[in-house]
């Protein structure tokens, strides 16, 4: 019994280790479940790689938004969220991959890809004030050609 407070708080440290793990925060804000309440903003995606918003997009730190995003396009594109640094990193880890089966068939955390017609959402909650966040895919080519758009997160 003496061990018994001691050892709930091991556990306890030990849990929150594990799930700090597994929320992946990126630098800009951090994936949530589907409980959190979040706005809903539609994002449309095509092939003339442009990135389109159902409104003026402006984030806020500390706000959830559910992104509604959908492949009006006839190839597979990817909506990742991540500042400068993890954008680049992405990229490079895209285009390590072979064949754009691969891409997919990893999760991550910060992006979804989306096969021609079909909507995924991603709900974010971005975090930082002053921070810029960058919306991209990242399938090669295709930020370069500007399926990309960039804010910076309000206070
Ligand atoms: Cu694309």
């Amino acid at each position: 019994m003496i061990n018994y407070v001691p050892f709930r708080f091991l556990a306890s440290a030990v849990l929150l280790m594990l799930s700090t793990a597994s929320m992946a925060r990126g630098s800009v804000g951090v994936p949530v479940g589907e409980s959190v309440p979040a706005r809903d903003v539609n994002v449309s995606l095509s092939d003339t790689l442009e990135m389109k918003f159902s409104e003026k997009l402006s984030v806020k730190s500390g706000e959830a938004i559910n992104f509604i995003v959908t492949n009006k396009g006839r190839i597979r594109h990817e909506f990742f969220i991540g500042d400068k640094a993890e954008q680049i990193k992405h990229r490079k880890k895209i285009r390590s991959l072979r064949g754009e089966e691969n891409a997919s068939a990893i999760k991550f955390e910060n992006a979804i890809f989306i096969e021609p017609g079909e909507t995924k959402t991603l709900k974010w909650r971005f975090l930082g004030a002053g921070k810029v966040v960058i919306f991209a895919c990242n399938i090669p080519g295709h930020f370069e050609a500007g399926a990309r758009f960039i804010t910076v997160i309000d206070n």
